[in-house]
């Protein structure tokens, strides 16, 4: 049993000691399954060396769940969880991914009209039944209706942060076998979109009999869709299924292009090609009288045709062809071009790790400085500071920093905060409070479904702010999950412009907030950027490539995400 399996028992029973109206417990599962989920060490192992004592050191976890989990560890079951369960044979996984639909809600629908799962969920909306219920009334109906059909758009893909780990992992345990003369993860991973239709990966091989046979049996397959000679397809465990195709060496560079896509890029090659009278296909660029003139490696695919290379991430047919014709193609921010992070949660709130634990795993990721950016005190869920601990913070760091230079780390910490901004659009903190930090970050969340003037207004009034200087995950969206808050994204980022406010590119992979479209929006508008990983936990920071490949994919340079700048530079970049 791993910690993501035992997470998500741990999170359900808090969901079921909810649903009973128990307090607090609740929310402690809730938390000690998130921590669990970032644990980075399986507690298998940490049970196997240390017992159950090694359990209870767990943040979070204490002696009643420290028991739960030996008992999962040791017999695969959980007999107080298979109680609640019996009471109550609800699958809440069918339910994840439904905004608003709470465990209460969930209670009731299941005493009052048997419903167990989405199916049954569906099939009560459909029938009017919801509307009926006492507590619930057509509009809540309505909004049942409108997070079935928003999260049923997305089904069948997958987020970017679950499958690229994943298809790593398998990419290297396919490496390892010597008949592997190369190997590359195509498709929509390789161009790093946000979410994953499916894992398309390429191998050039002489032996592509052993290759498929190690494939079809990797351990998280579950089913064997197809199983060839040169191409095999096989469904994960996760319910995500991988393609795996082999190809002669001399045709892999026009192999890679075509499987990486995007089709419509591909498209708009192929046309080019054809417009010499050339032909373009997975197997070469082939002249008018059938001689193949390039296709073993990407480079001199696009050099044939006329273009510079063009990065992954940029092939979605949306003027990077004409970009690359004339040599405008930007260069693009590279993975290893962060110097710091402008947004990290600590213990003082949601955050599972201190502040000098959060610096070193930061320092550890390669980062020259990290903001501490806790929530403030409107969210009372997550221990929000007021002006009073937050100046207490600021001596923590102090002394944190004076810690770390004496022992010759090279990381800083700088003081900042996440500021919540109100309904009318001023801040949770005062003026005072905030003038006195290196970096403040202003973030929405509450009131998600003001009108889009409002919203709008709203934002801006945040903006005009002088004492902030990001604004946060600037749409809201959750991906799958919450659809952005109505805004008038481009009038948000004229007024970025104006006022010399930055927008966020928050990495966390639920979330790559801006989306791609708005980030190159605002690099047309002169809008700086800040790729932030929103760690709450020290295994976030593994986070932010996902922010960079998102700031690639909207066509930014270094020169437009002022954390990728030495720190002197960026403090003296802010208002
Ligand atoms: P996904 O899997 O939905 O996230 O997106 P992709 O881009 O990985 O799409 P997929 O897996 O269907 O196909 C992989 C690549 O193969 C795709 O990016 C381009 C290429 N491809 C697939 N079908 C066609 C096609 O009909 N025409 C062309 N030109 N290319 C195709
Ligand atoms: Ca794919
Ligand atoms: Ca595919
Ligand atoms: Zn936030």
């Amino acid at each position: 049993m791993d910690n993501q399996e035992i997470a998500r028992i741990l999170r359900e029973i808090g969901e079921y000691l909810e649903m009973d109206g128990v307090p607090f417990k609740p929310r402690a599962y809730e938390k000690v399954a998130d921590a669990i989920g970032d644990l980075g060490t399986e507690l298998r192992d940490i049970y196997a060396r240390g017992g159950l004592e090694a359990l209870e050191k767990v943040p979070g976890v204490g002696v009643s769940i420290a028991e739960k989990i030996e008992e999962l560890l040791k017999t695969g079951r959980l007999k107080y969880y298979e109680g609640l369960k019996k009471k109550m044979p609800i699958d809440f996984s069918s339910f994840a991914g439904l905004e608003g639909l709470g465990p209460k809600s969930i209670k009731k629908l299941y005493k009052e009209l048997g419903i167990r799962n989405r199916i049954d969920l569906e099939k009560a909306v459909k029938a009017g039944k919801i509307r009926r219920l006492e507590g619930f009334g057509k509009k809540s109906e309505e909004k049942i209706l409108a997070a079935l059909e928003f999260s049923s758009k997305f089904s069948g893909r997958f987020l970017l942060g679950d499958i690229l780990p994943l298809s790593e992992s398998i990419k290297e345990r396919l490496a390892e076998l010597k008949e592997v003369k190369r190997i590359v993860v195509a498709g929509s991973l390789r161009r790093r979109k946000e979410t994953i239709g499916d894992v398309d990966i390429l191998v050039i091989s002489d032996k592509p009999k052993t290759v498929m046979g190690k494939f079809v049996s990797l351990k998280e397959v579950v089913r064997v869709l197809a199983k060839g000679e040169t191409k095999s397809s096989v469904k994960l465990k996760t319910g995500i299924d991988v393609d795996l195709r082999v190809v002669p060496e001399e045709s892999y560079g026009a192999a890679l292009n075509y499987f990486t896509g995007s089709k419509s890029h591909n498209v708009s090659l192929r046309e080019m090609a054809v417009k010499k009278g050339w032909k373009l296909n997975e197997y070469g660029l082939f002249n008018t009288k059938g001689k193949r003139i390039a296709g073993k490696t990407e480079e001199e695919l696009y050099k044939a045709l006329g273009l510079r290379y063009i990065e992954p991430e940029l092939r979605e047919d949306a003027g990077e062809i004409v970009a690359a014709k004339s040599g405008k193609l930007p260069k693009l921010i590279g993975y290893g071009d962060l110097r710091g992070d402008l947004q990290t949660q600590t213990d003082w709130t949601d955050g599972t790790a201190s502040i000098e634990e959060m610096a070193l795993a930061a320092a550890k990721s390669g980062l020259e400085y990290i903001v501490i950016t806790d929530h403030t005190k409107r969210l009372a869920m997550a221990h929000g500071l007021d002006a009073k601990r937050l100046a207490e913070q600021g001596k923590e760091i102090d002394s944190v920093n004076r810690k770390l230079r004496k022992r010759g780390a090279k990381i800083k910490v700088l003081k900042g905060s996440e500021c919540d901004i109100l309904k009318d659009g001023t801040l949770d903190l005062p003026d005072s409070a905030l003038s006195k930090l290196d970096v403040v970050g202003a973030s929405i969340h509450s009131y998600f479904d003001l009108p889009t003037t409002e919203q709008t207004a709203r934002l801006k009034k945040a903006m005009s702010n002088p004492n902030v200087d990001i604004i946060f995950h600037p749409t809201g969206r959750l991906i799958q999950r919450r659809a952005p808050y109505d805004l008038d994204i481009k009038e948000i980022i004229s007024f970025a412009n104006k006022t010399k406010t930055v927008m966020e590119v928050d990495a966390f992979p639920d979330r790559l907030d801006l989306k791609d479209e708005y980030i190159r929006l605002c690099v047309e508008a002169k809008v700086k950027l800040a790729i932030d990983s929103d760690a709450h936990a020290p295994l976030h920071f593994d986070y932010l490539p996902y922010g960079i490949a998102q700031a690639r994919r909207g066509w930014a340079k270094k020169a437009d995400v002022i954390n990728a700048w030495p720190l002197e530079k960026m403090l003296k970049s802010l208002k």
